[in-house]
């Protein structure tokens, strides 16, 4: 695949932070959209743009000046705390995704690539949970997801933009946990080396799909570049593992001699969980466009333990 021009919004959150090097590896130009100040784990190949995505002027500014060929649009609130600001989720996840559409079609983007998420399914579907269900979410995280879906395929529709994207699990990686309700499996790792121990806030039964974060970033990779001929709809249910979260307390438990992983369910983010898939059916995405994940549960735990004592040797998180 030739190197490409890509803006990615939300890039200091936790998935752009480990994708940026990624997208520099490849050869791409890469402008990196965020609130946030630059990252010392930035590339510095990265041009950093400090920018509000609720300010259509904002992104329409970079958007018009850096001529990107795709946005891969990864700035949201996610679940746990759009429950506590719904307003401020709906501004980020409703507007800044409008705003992303507008800028894609005023500035002639190619394609808008959008992570969407496990939460936008609801209670009560059978397991596991395939692509073409009613959706029916329960969180304000959720239900932007969705419309920002729905959003997509009206901008491809109506204006011809290539819309795709993928419905990622509870993503985990040897890094700062964004504000979710999946959080629980990411702090055992890494509050389980930080502080030796870690209270998680769901019940040891809790049991959503999980991904590692290396294979997430392969599958936004790989379907962006699949030919469009190949693909049978525009957002795809990926799948890695569903352990339970007294099955992750265990993998840590292997790893890190003497941790004290315990259970303090918290009511309402429980609750989220309960509304959420056990599992997911990804089998379109393995058809259509070859997705295939790498890492289960041991093969994620034993490449993460050296990626989080690194992190949190590092002096900022220490
Ligand atoms: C969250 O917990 O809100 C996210 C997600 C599952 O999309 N990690």
């Amino acid at each position: 695949m030739a190197a490409m021009k890509i803006l990615l919004t939300g890039a200091g959150g936790q998935i752009g932070t480990d994708m940026l090097p990624i997208l520099v590896a490849r050869g791409d130009e890469v402008l990196a959209f965020d609130l946030a100040p630059r990252p010392d784990t930035c590339p510095p190949e990265v041009e950093w743009v400090r920018g509000d995505i609720t300010y259509a002027e904002e992104v329409n500014t970079a958007v018009e000046r850096f001529q990107p060929d795709r946005i891969f649009h990864l700035a949201a609130i996610l679940s746990a705390v759009g429950e506590g600001v719904p307003h401020r989720a709906w501004r980020v996840n409703m507007d800044g995704t409008y705003n992303i559409f507008e800028a894609a079609r005023l500035f002639d983007v190619e394609q808008v690539f959008y992570t969407s998420t496990i939460a936008a399914f609801g209670p009560g579907l059978d397991q596991p949970v395939g692509d073409q269900v009613s959706l029916r979410p329960t969180t304000m995280y959720g239900l932007t997801k969705v419309a920002g879906e729905l959003l997509g395929e009206y901008y491809e529709q109506k204006f011809g933009i290539d819309f795709r994207g993928v419905r990622f699990p509870g993503l985990i990686n040897a890094g700062i946990p964004g504000g979710g309700t999946s959080d629980y499996a990411l702090f055992m790792f890494v509050d389980g080396m930080r502080e030796g121990r870690y209270a998680a806030f769901c019940t040891p039964e809790a049991m959503i799909p999980f991904m590692y974060m290396p294979d997430a970033i392969r599958a936004t990779l790989e379907l962006s570049d699949a030919p469009k001929e190949k693909l049978t709809q525009s957002i795809y249910n990926i799948a890695a593992m569903s352990p339970t979260a007294a099955e992750i307390a265990d993998a840590v438990r292997a790893r890190i001699p003497g941790v004290e992983l315990t259970f303090e369910p918290n009511e309402a983010l429980q609750a989220i969980l309960d509304s959420w898939p056990d599992a997911l059916d990804d089998s379109r995405a393995r058809a259509d466009w070859g997705w295939n994940h790498e890492f289960d549960l041991d093969g994620m735990s034993d490449d993460l333990i050296p990626k989080v004592r690194a992190l949190i040797d590092e002096p900022q998180h220490a």
